[in-house]
């Protein structure tokens, strides 16, 4: 009997001490937070100011920041990997493939990671978004601001609608995308702009030669239109676009265009000298996108306080007459 308590007493006292065992021997390295920060385009600005607003959320609250590019399916998959062999224990990725959801999170979840996607969302096989915790743009309402500065931006130069066309440079496999650009096409219609002078022009991929060359190939279908609209899905886009009506001999007089980010590639357009047709851009907020979604996760992770599960953020309009103002006031000015 005796023999058995002492036994009883010896197991529950080695249970303990296994116990106590991690935390004691791994000392302050099993408190250290480690956080990952996958993007789909480590070269385009909005991406790298993410970065830039998530490090500065790291130095604050003294927690690792492990960024990495990860521009395919292939790449996320082992990123993850990597990340988790690093000790990593959330992932906050802006993906390169929408359709990836359910493969992320099997990872994620075995690992033990928490997963915070921001700007592009998760779809089922359906095309039904993701119930993940999600940070992304107010697509539609920043959309519609595009819209309607361009045709307040028309208006205001008393162009004759007869001789006006505009231009979308669209990529609807991602909502966020397509939401913007179907949102700046409803505004220019509700103000009175005829649809049938609305020509989407589709992106095989989000980048500058993409943009061009299909605003190119539209604007050649349309040789009766000699003042041009210009919106899309980012900055990026729109900048593709302005190229190529430059290359067709326009210039500011002709085109107006309005990007969507406030990133590098609009922000350098309006410092030129002389105008050129990026004639305005809606502001985002890397800050928010960076800082806050890596902020919440720290929190999520080092306190147990889970984020909400969707934030939407706004945007602003900027103009080559306004921006260093407003840059200045949103805290981005360099
Ligand atoms: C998407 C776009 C980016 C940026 C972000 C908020 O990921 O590709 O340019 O607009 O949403």
């Amino acid at each position: 009997m005796n023999k058995i308590l002492v036994t009883l007493a010896a197991a529950a006292g080695l249970a303990l001490m296994t116990g106590c065992t991690p935390s004691a021997s791994n000392g302050s390295d099993s408190d250290e937070v480690k956080i990952g920060f996958l993007v789909k385009d480590a070269q385009e600005d909005w991406f790298q100011q993410e970065w830039k607003f998530a490090q500065m959320a790291a130095d604050e609250h003294g927690f690792t920041l492990i960024t990495q590019p990860a521009e395919d399916a292939e790449a996320v998959m082992t990123q993850i990997d990597n990340l988790n062999s690093r000790g990593v224990k959330g992932l906050i990725i802006c993906t390169p493939e929408v359709t990836l959801g359910a493969a992320v999170t099997l990872k994620t979840d075995g690992y033990g990671m928490k997963l915070f996607t921001v700007d592009d969302r998760f779809v089922d096989a359906d095309g039904n978004a993701l119930d993940t915790h999600y940070m992304g743009i107010s697509a539609r309402d920043i959309g519609q601001s595009v819209g309607h500065a361009l045709h307040e931006e028309m208006t205001s130069r008393s162009w004759d609608p007869s001789e006006v066309g505009a231009i979308g440079l669209t990529f609807d496999e991602i909502a966020t995308l397509k939401d913007r650009t179907e949102g700046a096409k409803e505004a220019l219609i509700a103000d009175g702009f005829d649809g049938n002078r609305i020509f989407f022009a589709p992106q095989s991929k989000p980048n500058i030669e993409v943009a061009s060359s299909v605003t190119a190939a539209t604007m050649s279908q349309h040789p009766e239109i000699t003042k041009w609209l210009i919106f899309g899905n980012n900055d990026v886009a729109v900048v593709g676009a302005v190229r190529a009506t430059e290359q067709a001999g326009l210039t500011a007089d002709d085109v107006i265009a309005c990007g969507i980010n406030g990133s590098a590639e609009s922000i350098s357009e309006f410092e030129r000298e002389s105008p050129t047709a990026v004639w305005g851009t809606i502001l985002l907020s890397p800050k928010q996108h960076g800082y806050d979604t890596a902020t919440m996760m720290y929190k999520w992770i080092a306190d147990g306080e889970e984020p909400a599960r969707e934030t939407l953020t706004q945007g602003r309009l900027i103009t080559r007459d306004n921006y260093k103002e407003v840059l200045a006031e949103e805290g981005l000015a360099e």
